[in-house]
């Protein structure tokens, strides 16, 4: 057997070994004999190197003008679609979801891509007109300097595309640590971003563990703003970390997403929502459905089509089309998982489907777990109020629409929620209500589409939103631009 590709950080546009001399592997979770590659195990002085060369970057690149920024960043776009099957398999052997959800992910990253390319064009501010004569006033967007990156393994490619194509059409220059688990989908974004154009220092990656190189990647003080997604807890301690300096810091957390189904509802449709809802991604997404409420004279009737449908899912490697739910990320993802389904049965929650392992045969080399269903979830337990990240729904009942409204926003997170209904009065009563960043009507809590602001309420996120043209605040600071040429001191606010 050949011996696996040795995959090196990206500093200053050079490929290079890191400082620390280690390396570590990253294998397939769905077949951990299959090394995907062998990446660096970076320490704080990489980090230093990559933020060393983002800062003398940053000198030129935000002196380009955005329409030429924004001519290399189309085409990025288009050596991504280029290069979409081949990314789309490699980031399924990393990060173990299924061939057409990773074709999905990058697709998400063209799309994100190609949209704000169009922004070099855009990036508007505004002109106004001033309350004296012969002065001009307008508003102009800065980009702020380095920008710091700690992207999870979920969407390997998409979510490193949503926090850099904003940052760098604005002109800010970035360094990217991404997640231990998926680092090959970062490396071959960044080798496509640096053949197609974008100059040496502009973005930079540096791979390895988050314990050594978080504080390294936060701390500095060229960072000018952090963005990360993963878990509320480390979260909170990098809003802590920026607070003291005052970084601009956008943070997307944890989900606890609900879908409502209405005793009006499209019944096969709702089961439909629920299943690629919580199973999708093996329930791996900040936006999966992780708890369904029915109403009460529905609930049998749903919950018996969507177990059936869930005993009949095909669980396995995702470089085979036809499965459908690939492994969970690591050994110790699983064990979380497998721990919330005790939790749940001591809970007295009713498990009705799966709760197990999946072993035997090639299930050994991979760490499956059987799509899960509990029903009788009620409020009080951990599995309705916490955060599974894996393929395990919860199901509840309720009486009537306000009470599921209440259930709705029982939870401490506030990303994705779903009303399936009919009656156009109840859509758009939970529309109001139900306080999340991200609502559905009659489709699942999964599928938000990239010029369309993502981001979550209460504890996912604290007040920025990623994606569409208002991510663009995070990567830039208005500046209020007063021209006078009445040749006068004129002042404003002042009688005469
Ligand atoms: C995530 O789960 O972290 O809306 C991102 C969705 C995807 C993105 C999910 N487009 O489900």
């Amino acid at each position: 057997m050949s011996s696996p590709k040795v995959f090196k950080n990206l500093i200053n546009g050079e490929w290079v070994d890191s400082k620390s001399g280690q390396t570590y592997e990253n294998r397939n979770p769905a077949d951990t004999n299959d090394v995907v590659g062998i990446f660096q195990k970076s320490n704080a002085d990489d980090v230093k190197d990559a933020i060393d060369a983002a800062s003398e970057a940053y000198k030129k690149w935000r002196l380009v003008p955005a329409p030429k920024r924004g001519e290399i960043i189309y085409r990025i776009g288009a050596r991504l679609t280029q290069d979409k099957e081949a990314l789309s398999q490699m980031m399924t052997r990393e990060m173990g979801k299924i061939i057409a959800e990773t074709r999905g992910d990058t697709q998400e990253a063209i799309d994100m891509t190609f949209y704000m390319a169009g922004e070099g064009r855009r990036l508007f501010g505004m002109t106004t007109p001033s309350e004296m004569p012969n002065k001009f006033n307008m508003t102009i967007r800065q980009p702020l300097g380095v920008c710091s990156f700690i992207t999870p393994w979920n969407f390997p490619m998409a979510i490193p595309s949503w926090k850099s194509m904003p940052a760098l059409i604005c002109g800010n220059t970035i360094v990217i640590k991404p997640a231990t688990e998926t680092p090959a989908s970062v490396v071959n974004f960044a080798r496509i971003c640096q053949e197609e154009g974008l100059p040496p220092g502009v973005l930079n990656v540096v791979t390895g563990s988050g314990a050594t190189l978080g504080d390294p990647m936060i701390n500095n003080s060229a960072i000018k703003v952090v963005s990360f997604t993963g878990s509320t807890e480390i979260g909170r301690k990098i809003s802590e970390a920026c607070a003291t300096n005052f970084k601009h810091c956008c943070l997307e957390m944890g989900g606890k997403n609900i879908q409502i189904v209405m005793d009006d509802a499209n019944l096969e449709l709702a089961v439909d929502g629920a299943l690629w809802g919580a199973f999708g991604t093996t329930g791996q997404r900040c936006t999966a459905t992780s708890r369904v409420i029915c109403h009460k004279d529905i609930v049998k009737k749903f919950t018996n089509a969507l177990v059936e449908r869930a005993k009949a899912l095909k669980v396995g490697n995702g470089l085979d089309e036809t499965v459908q739910m690939g492994p969970c990320i690591n050994a110790a993802q699983r064990e979380t998982v497998l721990g919330y389904i005790e939790i749940g049965k001591k809970e007295g929650a009713k498990l009705i489907t799966g709760g197990e392992k999946l072993t035997g045969g090639d299930y050994d080399k991979g760490y499956f777990v059987q799509p899960t269903i509990f029903a009788e979830v009620t409020q009080d337990m951990r599995i309705w109020k916490e955060e599974i990240f894996g393929p395990v729904l919860g199901i509840g009942v309720f009486d009537n629409l306000d009470q599921a409204i209440e259930m709705a926003n029982d939870t401490p997170y506030g990303l994705s929620a779903s009303i399936f209904t009919q009656d156009v009065n109840k859509a758009y009563t939970a529309m109001r209500d139900v306080y999340t960043g991200i609502f559905y009507v009659n489709a699942p809590t999964i599928g938000a589409e990239t010029h369309l602001p993502f981001g979550g309420t209460k504890e996912t996120g604290n007040g920025h939103r990623e994606a569409s043209a208002v991510a663009l605040d995070v990567f830039s600071e208005w500046k209020s631009c007063y021209v006078d040429f009445s040749g006068s001191l004129q002042r404003p606010q002042i009688d005469n």
